[in-house]
C-alpha cells in the first residue's frame, strides 16, 4: 500500500491479471534495449578516462520502471492500463541517468550519443537552458534501440537523463516530495524548491568558472 505522509493512504493502480502477464512479456526488451545502451556508454566512458583525459561522465545509474509506477504514468495519461498502451505511449520505461561534473558535460555528452552509428535519437529536451516551471533542470534524449534477435531486429525506446550532481541534488528531493504529497507539494515548500533550483545553477556555474581558473591558472 503506498501511503503519503499526512498519514494517507492511496489506493494502489493496478494491471488486471491478463495485462500484467502481457506486461511481464514485453519488459525483457527494455532490459534489452537498457544492456545495449549501457554497453556502448561504459565503452565511451572508459575511453574518455583512459584515453582521453576526459572526466565528462561522472556516473551512470539505470533503471527499469516499475509495474506499479507504470501502471501510475499511465493512469495519470488517463489511459487504460494495458501493455500495448504502454509500448505505444510510455517513454521511459527503460531509463539511464548520467550525472556528470558541469552544465558543459551535458552538451558534449548528448552530442557524443546523438553520433552513435545505430543508435536514433527521437527526441530530446533541453530543460538545462528552459527549465521547468517548478525549477526541474535535466537534458532528456528519447533514444531509439536496435536489438537483434537470430531472426528479426526489434527497436525500442530507452530515455536518457543527464545532469549535473547539484541537478540531480534538487531532482531527487523535489522527486521525493512530489511523490510524498502525490503531486500536490505545498505551496511553500514548491517556491522554496523553484529558489534554491535556481541557486542552484548559479552554483553549477560558480564552480565552472573555478575549476577554469584553475586550469588556466595551472597552465601559466
Ligand atoms: P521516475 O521515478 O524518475 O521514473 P513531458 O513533460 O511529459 O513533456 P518529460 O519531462 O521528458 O516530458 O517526461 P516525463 O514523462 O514528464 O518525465 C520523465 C522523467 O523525467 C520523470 O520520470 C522524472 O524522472 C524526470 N522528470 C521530469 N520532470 C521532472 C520534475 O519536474 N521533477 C523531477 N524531480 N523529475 C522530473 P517519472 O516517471 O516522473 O519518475
Amino acid at each position: 500500500m503506498l501511503t503519503n505522509s499526512a498519514g494517507g493512504s492511496r489506493m494502489p493502480i493496478l494491471f488486471s491479471a491478463e495485462e500484467f502477464i502481457r506486461l511481464k512479456k514485453i519488459l525483457p526488451i527494455y532490459e534489452w534495449g537498457l544492456r545495449t545502451l549501457l554497453t556502448k556508454l561504459d565503452i565511451i566512458n572508459e575511453d574518455l578516462q583512459k584515453f582521453q583525459n576526459n572526466a565528462s561522465i561522472e556516473y551512470i545509474r539505470y533503471r527499469i520502471k516499475s509495474p506499479e509506477s507504470i501502471a501510475q504514468k499511465l493512469h495519470g495519461m488517463k489511459l487504460e492500463l494495458t501493455a500495448d498502451n504502454v509500448k505505444r505511449h510510455l517513454r521511459d520505461v527503460a531509463g539511464i541517468r548520467i550525472t556528470c561534473p558541469f552544465a558543459r558535460d551535458i552538451y558534449f555528452l548528448a552530442n557524443t550519443i546523438r553520433n552513435i552509428p545505430d543508435i536514433k535519437v527521437v527526441e530530446e529536451k533541453d530543460y538545462v537552458n528552459t527549465p521547468k516551471p517548478g525549477g526541474y533542470r535535466s537534458y532528456h534524449l528519447i533514444t531509439e534501440v536496435p536489438i537483434y534477435f537470430s531472426d528479426k531486429t526489434e527497436k525500442v525506446l530507452v530515455e536518457i537523463q543527464i545532469r549535473t550532481e547539484a541537478m540531480n541534488f534538487w531532482a531527487t528531493l523535489e522527486h521525493k516530495a512530489r511523490y510524498k504529497f502525490q503531486e500536490s507539494v505545498p505551496q511553500d515548500l514548491s517556491d522554496e524548491l523553484a529558489e534554491i533550483a535556481d541557486k542552484i545553477a548559479e552554483l553549477d556555474k560558480r564552480m565552472f568558472d573555478i575549476h577554469e581558473a584553475i586550469n588556466k591558472k595551472g597552465n601559466t
